[in-house]
């Protein structure tokens, strides 16, 4: 058999979907996966007819690709990379290239580019979105590393990624761990999306008493405008509609409520907390998965800690698409958008990534989660101005938020009156006052930091350090 174009290591879900894609964009391939029967059960199912042949080790593995060799890693983030790097490394010639497509820690990325470049073999640190159908169909693809290992694979790269009307959903990210930040901030912002629907469907069912289907209608018209069609928006009608087979029911309300994680909201989070940029939203949905973990100790707390009962307030009416519901939706979208890109943008400052806002809002736009016809408002608006600070500030982003603001205040209000939490809403209000606040009250603080620490502190009417003794 001729040597094939493409490798791939790990046959997990992803690793199985995007072979299959690589091999019907004409690159014939060749698999490996550490559990041999695993590569057997696929070369004889999905994998059966197509121009793809297994390999029983690495060495074999290798030998089957045509060089310069281009490897594709899916395996979990961690230590089963490092393991298959140093597995592979001995069989591995000058100009090999491998491919890290799974959600690995920028930092780790960082440090296996070098190593992999000091034996010159290539690394590349991509971040694959779309879940299984979108790497079989077409995902949205970042990756990072030196400039000549990304022009190694675009040919392939470009014709595996989703298309949208400007382009395929990859382009080079920058150096180093560039393209698995940006992947996780993608993570970051999804994770806040997905915790926003899911506090609107709270509101809808415990304030409304509405049914999966009626509240699958709401979604439906959401879905229909520029500011939240999306896929999350358009998955999120399909959960709601979607009935139990056994009994009928709404199958939602089977589910137990605790949100699992595998680290990229906490990766997005800490790195944001290291970096000063302000991500609430963000950091509110990852911990409202916290707080859905301990399902006993908040059962056990319900029958301690009594809050008001739950009262009807107005979100609006489900012919008119919820109104104010609707304004905290956009809003908390829009902001978990906002603090990803300002994150991205701070991060690219410190680490000296030169990422290119408006291409990451392209890639954006087809093939992943975060996918929204908002990204090309987005792109748009870092056109304009690449240098943009926030999001929010953009004229037409502006307008939304002058606009929608009261929508939001009336319904953080409302469910603090109801007593049902609402993290994702009510960060976001804090995060849109604070931002449009010229003075905050951290005067207040700076005077007490002088005051037990004598930390020192500026005037607004003086320039220079100065401090006080306040207790004297
Ligand atoms: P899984 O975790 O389901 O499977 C990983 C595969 O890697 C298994 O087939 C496993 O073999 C193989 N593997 C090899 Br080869 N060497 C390994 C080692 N040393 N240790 C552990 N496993 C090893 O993968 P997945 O869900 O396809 O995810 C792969 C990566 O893609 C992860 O980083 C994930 O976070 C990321 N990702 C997943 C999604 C998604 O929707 N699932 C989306 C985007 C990114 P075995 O058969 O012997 O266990």
């Amino acid at each position: 058999m001729s040597k094939s174009h493409f490798g791939l290591i790990g046959l997990g879900v992803m690793g199985e979907n995007l072979v299959l894609n690589a091999e019907r964009n004409g690159f014939s391939s060749v698999v490996y996966n550490r559990t041999y029967s695993k590569t057997e059960e696929f070369l004889n199912a999905r994998g059966a007819g197509k121009n793809i042949q297994g390999a029983t080790d690495l060495k074999d593995f290798v030998d089957k690709l045509e060089r310069p060799r281009r490897i594709l890693m899916m395996v979990k983030a961690g230590p089963a990379v490092d393991a298959v790097v140093d597995q592979i490394s001995p069989y591995l010639e000058e100009g090999d290239l491998l491919i890290d497509g799974g959600n690995s820690d920028y930092q780790d990325t960082e440090r296996r580019v070098q190593q992999l470049e000091s034996k010159s073999f290539g690394f590349i640190g991509m971040g694959v979105s779309g879940g299984a159908k979108g790497a079989l169909e077409g995902p949205s693809m970042m990756p990072g590393g030196t400039k000549s290992s990304y022009d190694a694979i675009e040919s392939l790269v470009s014709k595996m990624a989703a298309q949208v009307e400007d382009g395929p959903c990859v382009t080079y990210i920058g150096p180093g761990g560039s393209g698995h930040l940006v992947k996780t901030v993608h993570n970051g912002i999804e994770y806040g999306i997905e915790q926003i629907l899911a506090e609107a469907y709270d509101l809808m069912k415990r304030v409304k008493g509405m049914s999966g289907v009626q509240m699958a209608d709401v979604l439906a018209q959401w879905n229909a405008t520029e500011e939240l069609s999306s896929y999350l928006v358009e998955i999120t009608e399909v959960c709601l509609r979607t009935k139990d087979p056994d009994d009928g029911a709404d199958l939602v309300e089977k589910i137990m409520d605790q949100a699992g994680q595998k680290g990229t909201g906490l990766w997005t989070v800490v790195t944001a907390l290291q970096m000063g940029a302000p991500v609430p939203t963000i950091y509110a949905s990852l911990n409202g998965r916290v707080m859905s973990s301990i399902k006993q100790q908040r059962v056990h707390a319900e029958g301690i800690l009594k809050g008001p009962a739950v009262i009807d307030f107005d979100l609006g009416q489900p012919g008119d698409a919820m109104a104010p519901l609707m304004d905290a939706v956009v809003l908390s979208c829009v902001a978990s958008y906002a603090q990803g890109m300002e994150l991205l943008r701070i991060a690219s400052n410190d680490l000296d990534y030169s990422l290119h806002m408006p291409s990451i809002a392209q890639i954006w736009k087809g093939g992943c989660i975060i996918r929204s016809r908002l990204l090309k408002r987005i792109q748009d608006a870092f056109n304009s101005d690449p240098q943009l600070e926030n999001l929010m500030i953009d004229p037409w982003f502006a307008e939304q938020v002058n606009r929608r603001l009261p929508g939001l205040a009336k319904v953080v209000a409302g469910a603090a009156e109801a007593g049902i939490p609402v993290p994702c809403f009510s960060s976001t209000l804090d995060y849109i006052n604070s931002y449009r606040t010229g003075r905050l009250p951290q005067n207040l603080v700076q005077a007490m930091r002088d005051c037990f620490g004598s930390h020192t502190y500026k005037r607004v009417d003086q320039d220079g350090s100065f401090h006080t003794e306040w207790l004297n």
